[in-house]
């Protein structure tokens, strides 16, 4: 991990989020494996990429992510009661159990949607910087999405518009290295994604997605790049996804168990807990505590989640549909 001039509140604050989307998603798949959801994705493993950049952010900065997006709502302030009642898709989650694990929104905390349709939220994300620049304002938009989601042409015709507007958007690939079971060097040219950013007028910077630290000095510089009015950045955070792609397949049939512990030692959550250690931020036991008090309160989503109702079906075409009159 690189050196920094974090100051402890925010390093306690990086570490007890990553440990909350560890422990959320570890009992999302819990959920998962006993039919209360289908189709969720977990992202174990890539904990440091979205607390390294919405660290930076403020409630009223948008972040728009993708169909695996829990790590993305923890890290900008989702209420995980909310968020594991959405999952089981009742009425007291935070789309009132419409949305479900793919579709996780919450308007006032500026995550403006999880999205199952892979690159789809690039351009939302390109209009919500539109709107920022045009209204005056200093918001930023943030968008996550997978290397898969890299080549879809959407991403590049929003990356020319964020380029030439200068708009205050940052694109954060999350480089899982797979697509499904597609390998990132099969279906990607060019080995790098944060390379194609000089077609586009922008910086791409390529960042070891399994450090919190070298993510969070990345995006603090990309925040403050669009904050100031000097336009879009692409970061390529290296990371991966220690769960099979949404739970039913299995991983070992498309990469190896050796690849698999090569990123495992490199554990991002573990990491911030040595260095939390050995710069005496704080001690093994105090982290320890913290793990159980996450712990607990992930509990208590769960039972809140359980205990909450389904949806009426009165309900059924409500929010739905806009209308416009
Ligand atoms: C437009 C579109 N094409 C295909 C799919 C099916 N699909 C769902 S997830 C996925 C892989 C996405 O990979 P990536 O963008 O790397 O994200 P990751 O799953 O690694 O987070 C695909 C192909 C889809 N949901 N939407």
């Amino acid at each position: 991990m690189s050196a920094t001039k974090l100051d402890d509140k925010t390093l306690l604050w990086m570490y007890r989020t990553m440990l909350t989307i560890r422990r959320f998603e570890e009992q999302a798949r819990r959920e998962a494996d006993a039919g209360k959801l289908r189709g969720m994705h977990s992202a174990v493993g890539q904990e440091a990429v979205p607390t390294g950049v919405c660290v930076h952010l403020r409630d009223g900065d948008y972040i728009f992510g993708t169909h695996r997006s829990h790590h993305h709502c923890i890290a900008k302030g989702l209420d995980i009661k909310l968020m594991m009642a959405e999952l089981l898709g009742k009425a007291t989650g935070t789309n009132k159990g419409k949305g479900g694990t793919m579709h996780i929104a919450d308007i006032e905390k500026g995550m403006l949607g999880a999205n199952g349709i892979v690159g789809s939220n690039i351009p939302v994300a390109t209009g919500a910087a539109l709107r920022a620049q045009v209204q005056g304002t200093d918001l930023v938009s943030v968008v996550f999405f997978g290397d898969g989601a890299a080549n879809q042409g959407v991403l590049h015709e929003s990356m020319n518009l964020a380029g030439i507007w200068k708009l205050p958007i940052i694109f954060v690939c999350e480089n899982n290295r797979y697509a499904q079971s597609t390998p990132f060097e099969y279906a990607v040219a060019g080995e790098s994604v944060a390379d194609r950013a000089a077609g586009y007028d922008m910086p791409g910077i390529a960042v070891n997605g399994m450090s919190v630290l070298d993510v969070y000095e990345v995006a603090g510089e990309a925040v403050r790049r669009a904050r100031a009015g000097d336009g879009p950045t692409l970061i390529e955070a290296m990371t991966y996804r220690y769960m099979g792609h949404f739970g039913a397949d299995n991983p070992l049939m498309y990469r190896t168990e050796d690849e698999e512990d090569e990123f495992k030692a490199r554990d991002c959550n573990r990491q911030l807990k040595g260095y939390l250690m050995e710069n005496a931020i704080a001690t093994e036991a105090e982290l320890d505590a913290m793990d159980e008090e996450v712990l607990e309160e992930v509990a208590e989503a769960t039972r809140f989640a359980n205990d909450s109702p389904f949806p009426d079906p009165s309900e059924l075409t409500t929010d739905v549909y806009v209308s416009y009159r």
